[in-house]
């Protein structure tokens, strides 16, 4: 099996920073943050970015200064989030793309997300990609729904994304698909030839998830995006779920993928700087 590769979703965009006090707002935090998981084992920082004061931003500025925080510290792959927050345009999500991250989200279809639609319209999805063809910039498809790789497979007809690609399944979000055993195998069997998938359980099931994909092959995704807690009324840092996710692999016998063995099973450009 390859080794793993573990991307940090550290901040999202939902977590209120009185939730918790582990949550990285400024860029400064995020790079010492993405630093810290890095030398726990992950390859990967999902990125969101937020004002002082916790509120979401996709000032293209603030997310230039955290990618900038972030390459003073360590090698991780920089991966900015295109899904934003719920409510934003989907001009001010591509806006962050200009600072030509290595790697970008696509969430490959619309979902109820609680009360709210998350809204990605295939207009919505065109846009995006045409952002990421401009800055060179390598798609990560997010499928939060059991219909999102066929509209994924649609886009690839239309000659806007190409296969084989990564793919993360976001399993567990309300409104979405459940984060299941079930699940998940029937989304790893329906993925196009030779792409490589990781998986994000959302809350509790964030661990269950994670140790299927290391056992099934896949990678994993874990962080406070989608999981604030270490164990039950434990809050969690993320460099602790990155560390924990590492160790058990390594038990395994899949020891955690470095961002350059990342970067080459993900077809990425080597890092030059
Ligand atoms: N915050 C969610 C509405 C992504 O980063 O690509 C969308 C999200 C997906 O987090
Ligand atoms: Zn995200």
């Amino acid at each position: 099996m390859q080794p793993l590769i573990v991307t940090v979703a550290a901040v999202g965009a939902e977590v209120r920073p009185e939730q918790t006090p582990h949550l990285p707002v400024t860029p400064e935090q995020l790079g010492e943050t993405a630093a810290r998981c890095r030398a726990a084992g992950a390859a990967l920082i999902h990125v969101h970015c937020r004002n002082d004061d916790g509120s979401n931003t996709a000032d293209p500025a603030r997310f230039a200064a955290a990618f900038a925080a972030i390459r003073a510290r360590t090698d991780i792959i920089v991966q900015f989030t295109t899904g934003g927050a719920v409510g934003m345009t989907p001009q001010e999500r591509a806006a962050p793309l200009a600072a030509r991250p290595e790697m970008a989200t696509l969430t490959c279809g619309s979902v109820n997300f609680g009360d709210d639609v998350f809204e990605n319209t295939f207009p919505i999805m065109r846009g995006i990609l045409a952002e990421m063809r401009r800055y060179e910039v390598v798609p990560e498809l997010e499928i939060f729904d059991a219909g999102h790789l066929a509209n994924a497979r649609g886009l690839e007809r239309e000659g806007l994304l190409r296969f084989p690609c990564h793919v993360d399944f976001v399993l567990g979000v309300p409104g979405g698909l459940e984060a299941s055993a079930r699940n998940l195998s029937y989304l790893v069997e329906g993925l196009p030839a030779g792409c490589t998938w990781s998986v994000a359980g959302i809350g509790r099931a964030q661990l269950a998830m994670a140790l299927l994909a290391v056992a099934m092959g896949g990678h994993v995704r874990v962080g406070l995006e989608d999981n604030l807690y270490f164990s039950k009324g434990r809050l969690a840092t993320n460099e602790e779920l990155v560390a924990r996710v590492a160790r058990i692999a390594a038990e395994f016998g899949r020891p955690v993928a470095t961002p350059d063995q990342a970067r080459e099973l993900l077809g990425l450009r080597p890092l030059t700087i």
